[in-house]
Parts: C-alpha cells; structure tokens; sequence
C-alpha cells in the first residue's frame, strides 16, 4: 500500500547541500528524476563553490516506511529552493501546499549559520504550523553544541538533527522524521473534525 504524495521543501543557505540531499535520495530510492538548474556563480559565493541554485531542484522519491513508521511506503515531490537571499522571492511560491520542510545548515562555517537563521525566521513566519526540521552538516560534536546552534539559529534543540546529505541512509532517516511530523498533525487534524461533527 502507498500513501498519496506529499511536498517536501528542502531549503538552506548555498553550499548546504540541498542539491546533494536531492542527489543522495534520487540516486538512492529512485522512483524519480532529478531536475536541477545550477549556473555558474557570479558573485561572492564563487569562492566557496563553482555553481549554484539559481532557480530549484526537483525530485520525486518514494520513501520506503521504517519498522517505527505508523505511514505506508510515500512518494515524496521534494523540492530544493534558491539558496541565495536574492532569490528568497521564490520561497513564498515554493513553500505554498507543501506538508513540511528542512533547513539545511552547514555548521563548520559561521556565514552559513547566519543565513539560515534568517531562512528559519522567514519559513517560520510563511508556514507556522508546518512540521519541520532543520537538518545540520559538518556537525562534529551535536552533543556538545546542540543548544549554542540552535540558539544561534533561533529555533529549539529538538528541531536540530545531524545529517551527512551525501549518505542515504541518513537522508532517508531525516525524511522519515518529517513524514512522522505529518502523519501525527493529520491524525490530529482528522481527530479534531471527528470530535467537531460529534460533540
Ligand atoms: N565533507 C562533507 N561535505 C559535505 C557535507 N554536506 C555537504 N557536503 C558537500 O558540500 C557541497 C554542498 O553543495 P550543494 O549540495 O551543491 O549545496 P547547495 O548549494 O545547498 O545545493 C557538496 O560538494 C557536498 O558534497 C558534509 O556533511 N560533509
Ligand atoms: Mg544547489
């Protein structure tokens, strides 16, 4: 049995990894293409990394349930943003009917955690009840550094989970996290009209 599809936003400051993430998880579950729009970079990014995500990434993927997962196998449109803030505009239209979204924050480089505590704010306020989460690469020491980074990110220790985008495993791990988050709200939601048409 297969759930419906759901949308996935996937955004973070460049360099990230989102075109990784997409990369790892469409190589790795299949069941999609991937579609991304990189061009040479122009500006000060161009030191970090050659090209970059001007406009998104797609994929689909279908995301096999895990022995815990209280949802069937789902298929998963996953969507990577620009993750330049010149291109925020796209954010608004990306994030519309999505089901959640991760932030992906490289935390070796003190830029990149400073841009996406700007995208945490801004996706906050565009989709407040949404479940997300924010997914962290080059996190040598979670244990340690857990509060200061989510502190620094404006978010809660909890919403912070390590993710390697170049490993499937830990990919599909992460997915699978944010797939449990939509399973519970719509299970809330459905039990809330229940209780709502028979008081
Ligand atoms: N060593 C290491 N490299 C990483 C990690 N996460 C991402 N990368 C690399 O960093 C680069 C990120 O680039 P990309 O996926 O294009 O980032 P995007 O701009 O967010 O789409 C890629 O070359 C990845 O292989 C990590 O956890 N460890
Ligand atoms: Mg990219």
């Amino acid at each position: 049995m297969r759930s419906e599809p759901r949308k996935i936003v996937v955004t973070g400051p460049f360099g990230a990894g989102k075109t990784t993430f997409a990369t790892t998880l469409t190589d790795g579950l299949g069941g999609g293409t991937l579609v991304t729009t990189e061009t040479g970079v122009s500006d000060e990014t161009a030191a970090l990394k050659t090209s970059t995500t001007v406009a998104l990434d797609h994929t689909s993927v279908v995301v096999p349930a895990g022995p815990a997962s209280a949802w069937p196998d789902t298929p998963v449109n996953l969507f990577g943003t620009p993750g330049q803030e010149r291109f925020s505009f796209m954010w608004d239209l990306l994030a519309r009917n999505m089901h959640a979204y991760l932030v992906l924050v490289d935390a070796s480089r003190s830029a990149s955690i400073a841009q996406a505590a700007g995208i945490v704010s801004a996706f906050a306020r565009l989709a407040p009840a949404c479940p997300r989460l924010v997914a962290v690469s080059r996190w040598p020491d979670p244990a340690g550094t857990r509060g200061q980074l989510a502190h620094l990110l404006g978010t809660t220790p909890s919403a912070l989970v390590a993710c390697d985008p170049r490993d499937l495993g830990q990919c599909t791990a992460v997915l699978r996290l944010l797939l449990d988050g939509v399973h519970t709200l719509e299970s809330r939601r459905a039990q809330a009209a229940t209780e709502g048409a028979h008081p």
